[in-house]
């Protein structure tokens, strides 16, 4: 793979210098290409997408374009730069929205976001709240977009229910022998079985609305303003598609009100920040503005708890299949970070009653703020 050979497959400005590893995502390959021409260096974000998780480029990138052309006029008209706060693609030199190399493998191009960073732990409450503005944000602007017109491309992607069930099947076949070592973690989910279909029976009754979503806000998949530490830019667009504005909610609080990083060993150390819960919350529950429903706004805690236990199911499931779906970098890497969000979900239970009086109160203030305006 002559990744300067493939990076010069596409419409970039000048000649391609060198190409990086970048980032830190669990799934795609991402390198950083840095291009010089007269008027300048430009750097380009290539990645090699995961075609084990992606089997379908064209529907992926097909949502993508027609995501990102949706939001671009929008923020410009906000007086915002859709060129910094939203990604575009780049196309190849033929046009096309990616490229296939000779292996098979898809590649795609956007433009590097320059002078932000992707944290994965927030380093303070307020860029944590300003996440949440910007997630929130993300699903008010897309309010009018046609999710009918998104093709799924992950199929019961959070579907809690699915994911438990995948775990059942994986323990029952435990292809790489490890069922039996993690047996503390197969009665956690067990014991939690029956809270699973909170949200797919919701969808389901309609009491709460399906919306387009990002569906994986995990802190690094928003940049950062590097000096203003504001949140700029949502990334990572592989997995918008219609769902719930709890897993949105649900995902990022996961990532964001942990003390400790995804694969932290020690579990003494991961708990539950709820100086940040409280920050991020208004942040979301603000980008939103008056788009939350009463319903949606009930189960803002519950889409947390699920989100953070259907994440550790995940891990977990991947582990007792022998490691074939996340980046792992050590034989144990998906077991350390199924034991990180098993602890979460314990301590967010723990918190339950503060989070929802957190919720209630933010959406008073929200509510009576509204009535200010209009009277
Ligand atoms: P994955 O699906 O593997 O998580 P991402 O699209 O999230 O891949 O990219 C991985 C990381 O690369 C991000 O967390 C971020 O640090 C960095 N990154 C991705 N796209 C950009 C961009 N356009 N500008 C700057 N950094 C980016
Ligand atoms: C993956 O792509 P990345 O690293 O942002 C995963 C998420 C998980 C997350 C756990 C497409 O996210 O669903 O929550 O890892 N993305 C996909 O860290 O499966
Ligand atoms: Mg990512």
């Amino acid at each position: 793979m002559d990744l300067m050979q493939i990076s010069g497959q596409f419409s970039v400005s000048g000649d391609c210098l060198e190409v990086k590893p970048f980032g830190n995502g669990h799934i795609n390959d991402t390198y950083a290409v840095t291009c010089a021409s007269e008027g300048g260096v430009r750097r380009y974000i290539l990645q090699k997408l995961n075609s084990r998780v992606f089997p379908h480029p064209t529907a992926l990138m097909n949502n993508f374009a027609a995501v990102t052309a949706y939001l671009r006029p929008i923020i410009k008209k906000e007086g915002g730069d859709p060129d910094r706060e939203c990604l575009k693609v780049i196309p190849t030199v033929q046009g096309a929205a990616y490229y296939v190399d000779g292996e098979g493998e898809v590649w795609r191009m956007t433009q590097l976001i320059e002078n932000t960073d992707a944290y994965l732990v927030a380093e303070s409450s307020a860029m944590f709240e300003d996440a949440g503005r910007a997630f929130g944000l993300f699903i008010k602007r897309l309010e009018g977009f046609d999710a009918a017109s998104l093709i799924e491309v992950i199929p019961d992607f959070h579907n809690t229910v699915k994911r438990y069930e995948n775990l059942e099947k994986a323990v029952a076949a435990d292809k790489a022998g490890r069922a039996s070592g993690v047996k503390d973690l197969i009665d956690f989910a067990r014991a939690r079985k029956d809270k699973t279909g909170v949200i797919v029976s919701a969808l389901k009754e309609g009491s709460i609305p399906l919306r387009v979503t990002h569906n994986d806000t995990k802190l690094n998949n928003v940049l950062i303003d590097t000096a203003t530490q504001k949140a700029i830019c949502v990334i990572d667009l592989d997995t918008v598609m219609p769902g719930s504005l709890l897993y949105d909610f649900g995902d990022a609080i996961r990532v964001g009100c942990s003390t400790a990083e995804e694969d932290e060993k020690d579990l003494s150390k991961v708990n539950f920040d709820r100086e940040k819960f409280v920050a991020f919350t208004r942040g979301f529950m603000r980008g939103l503005g008056d788009n939350l429903t009463i319903n949606e706004e009930k189960l803002l805690p519950t889409g947390a708890i699920l989100m953070t236990f259907e994440c550790g199911m995940r891990f977990l499931t991947d582990y007792l299949e022998g490691d074939v779906y996340f980046k792992t970098a050590y034989p144990e890497h998906n077991l350390v970070r199924c034991r990180t969000q098993f602890k979460l979900v314990e301590e967010m239970e723990k918190s339950l009653d503060f989070m929802q009086k957190t919720v209630d109160d933010i959406y008073f203030d929200i509510l009576k703020g509204n009535k200010q305006k209009e009277a």
